[in-house]
């Protein structure tokens, strides 16, 4: 398939897969899994087409299970989900992209999950900076991830490599740096 068609499939499934199932007839489980069958029905594509998205998909958004019967994104729900993640120890330093119209209140309340359940971080200056660029100009923020693991906040990393926390207090955060 084609570019377009990829990033046309892969925003469908994100719509269903995280954020409104009962729009497609779909049902998660308590995880966030649904049936391969039932998605292909729903959605009208075709079982290869399915695949080529899970396999292709820029941020690999999406896994099938160790069987290949069941398939769900791997971050980034609003419905309630527990993806059950194992925690982890985070590098010292993560990142978080976002625009400068946010930093006021992120100064004053830190970062919360807004719609999502948990905050994303990321490992790098480059897809933080892509994140916030989704948004306007980006801007980075460092967050101080020993420090905040070493104070008890817990961090989980999905399975396409983005770390998720509960809420990052302005205490672990550094200064702004615009991109
Ligand atoms: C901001 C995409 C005001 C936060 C990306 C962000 C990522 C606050 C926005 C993933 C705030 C939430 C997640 C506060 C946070 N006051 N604004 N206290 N706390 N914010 O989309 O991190 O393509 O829910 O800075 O690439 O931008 O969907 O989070 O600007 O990996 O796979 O509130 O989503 O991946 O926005 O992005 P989002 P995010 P996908």
């Amino acid at each position: 398939m084609d570019d377009q068609q990829l990033v046309r499939l892969s925003k469908r499934l994100s719509k269903h897969l995280r954020h409104d199932p009962a729009a497609a007839g779909l049902v998660l489980d308590e995880a966030g899994w649904v049936e391969v069958d039932a998605v292909l029905t729903a959605l009208g594509m075709s079982r290869e087409q399915l695949a080529e998205v899970v396999a292709r998909n820029d941020k690999r958004r999406f896994s099938f299970d160790g069987t290949g019967t069941r398939v769900r994104a791997n971050q980034g729900h609003s419905v309630a989900v527990d993806l059950g993640l194992p925690t982890a120890e985070p590098p010292e330093i993560l990142y978080h992209g976002t625009v400068a119209a946010a930093l006021p209140s992120i100064r004053a309340e830190g970062l919360r999950p807004m719609r999502r359940h948990a905050v994303h971080l990321s490992p790098d200056e480059e897809t933080a900076r892509r994140v916030g660029a989704r948004r306007g100009a980006p801007v980075i923020l460092r967050v101080a991830a020993g420090r905040m693991a070493a104070a008890g906040h817990v961090f989980q990393l999905s399975a396409n490599g983005v770390w998720l926390t509960d809420a990052v207090p302005p205490e672990y955060l550094g200064p702004a740096v615009a991109q």
